[in-house]
């Protein structure tokens, strides 16, 4: 068990869970419930040539407290340096028989992998260990089944889930064809996988189809009403970093936090106003994690998508955290996956009440405009607001207005601070579509029109 001497006792677990809210019922919950809780398990890990034992070990610190928050306990962690994964076992032979015995000694009803495993890999080890073997991203799928409390988020946990099943039911119908080949390839069980294939299928065009519903509507009511009106903030950040606090801070928001991952996987949208005395609109939506899983990041398009609607990104991370800029970096990838990626960003240097004061420094050199604050007690929160303020008064916002010709000087004042993109001279005044930066937009926004148009409208 040297391995686990490595990287230290499991004790951040264990304090937490001495502290911890449990995640409550742990009964599954229906449409969702696919992959159960795990209970008792090992962590595996594998330093590749390019990784350091300080990565591995910060992985699955991360990875414990996945476990943790899916309401499991990881008992022992076990490490291995390889070049690449082993096709078959992903570690080599002989760790696995190594693993066995340490799963007999510890007997934990779970091994978990903190890689993706293919199917094979997955099936082989568990005859090999005789125990349930899982992967980071099954765990953090079974995280989102168990948080997801809105009808949409469950619809996207399943849509999520289901994809992934299916990948795998893929991935044993090619290893059955090709372990058989030629005669009687078509047993009874590759039969009876059609007809789960044929039947997820089915469920994954109801779900996609009703999630693209729930979406419409959404994006009828709001999006386009509230764009020529009222800036749009959107928080984002690494699961954990705070981000529903500051929420909370910035607008009286009650929204729950929690000192787990993935405690948030839902929209929640609120008025706060701005050192100038305007109004705007902060979203808080659900955080991100280092490799969050394709399947998820596909299914949550639509939650996703929020965030692309807005007019400026508060990208919130933790401070303090040990991995702050593998974090930092590991967002602006998922930003770059959703097309956000160019949004005008403020990095939010959060929990400053428990960060020292170099690392806070060290940060906010590294980068540019950030604001430190700590959400949990309200310091450097004004700073933020004028900071929010003063980027929105330059961002530039598409407007369409419909001017009166008593106030041409409004129409002046969009040639001249911003593009007008269309002009008519109409029986009542002078329609302008224009893209405008703060200043502007407030001008005229007493004679703005419910625009049908967005910025997405105008890539060309
Ligand atoms: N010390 C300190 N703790 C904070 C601060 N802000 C948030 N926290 C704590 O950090 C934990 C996570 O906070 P949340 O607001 O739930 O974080 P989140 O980013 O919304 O997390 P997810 O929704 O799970 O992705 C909670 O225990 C908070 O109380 C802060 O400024 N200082
Ligand atoms: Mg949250």
């Amino acid at each position: 068990m040297a391995d686990s001497d490595q990287f230290g006792a499991l004790s951040r677990a264990a304090q937490r869970r001495a502290q911890a809210e449990r995640v409550g019922d742990l009964a599954p919950q229906e449409g969702v419930d696919i992959i159960r809780p795990v209970e008792r398990a090992i962590l595996i890990a594998v330093r590749f040539t390019d990784g350091t034992d300080a990565d591995v070990s910060s992985s699955l610190d991360e990875l414990e407290l996945l476990v943790d928050t899916a309401g499991g306990t990881a008992v022992e962690r076990f490490t291995q340096r390889r070049e690449q994964p082993d096709p078959a076992t992903f570690i080599g032979r002989g760790k696995v028989a190594e693993l066995r015995d340490l799963v007999r000694e510890t007997a934990v009803d779970t091994v978990i992998f903190d890689h993706e495993l293919t199917p094979a890999q997955q099936r082989n080890l568990e005859a090999a260990l005789a125990t349930k073997v899982l992967d980071r991203t099954i765990v953090i799928m079974d995280i989102f089944a168990q948080h997801a409390s809105s009808r949409e988020g469950r619809l996207q946990v399943e849509l999520a889930q289901l994809t992934y099943l299916l990948s795998r039911l893929r991935g044993w119908g090619q290893a059955l064809s090709r372990q058989a080949g030629g005669i009687g390839t078509r047993g009874p069980g590759e039969s009876q996988l059609e007809v789960d294939r044929r039947r997820i299928n089915r469920r994954i065009s109801k779900l996609r189809s009703e999630l693209d519903g729930a979406r419409q509507t959404r994006a009828l009511k709001t999006r386009r009403r509230e764009r020529n009106q009222v800036p749009v903030v959107a928080l984002v950040g690494y699961t954990n970093a705070g981000k529903s606090t500051l929420l909370n801070r910035l607008t009286g928001a009650s929204v729950g936090v929690a000192d787990r991952l993935f405690a948030t996987l839902d929209v929640t949208a609120r008025r706060f106003e701005l050192t100038d005395g305007r109004i705007a609109i902060a979203t808080d939506t659900v955080g991100f994690i280092q490799n969050l899983p394709t399947q998820l990041v596909e299914a949550f398009k639509s939650t996703l998508e929020q965030t692309l609607d807005a007019e400026l990104l508060l990208h919130v991370c933790d401070a303090g955290h040990p991995m702050v800029d593998d974090q930092i970096r590991a967002v602006d990838a998922v930003l770059d996956t959703i097309g956000a990626g160019a949004l005008p960003q403020v990095l939010v240097l959060n929990k400053t009440d428990v960060t020292d004061d170099a690392t806070v420094a060290r940060l906010a050199r590294a980068h540019g405009g950030a604001v430190a604050v700590s959400a949990r007690d309200g310091a450097g929160i004004d700073d933020l607001v004028a900071a929010v303020t003063a980027r929105l008064a330059s961002a530039r916002r598409v407007v369409e207005a419909l001017v009166p010709y008593d106030h041409a000087e409004l129409v002046a004042l969009a040639h001249r601070d911003g593009t007008v993109l269309k002009e008519e001279h109409r029986p009542e005044g002078t329609y302008v579509l224009a893209q405008v930066a703060g200043g502007a937009a407030a001008a005229l926004e007493p004679f703005a029109l419910l625009s049908q148009w967005s910025p997405d409208d105008l890539t060309d």
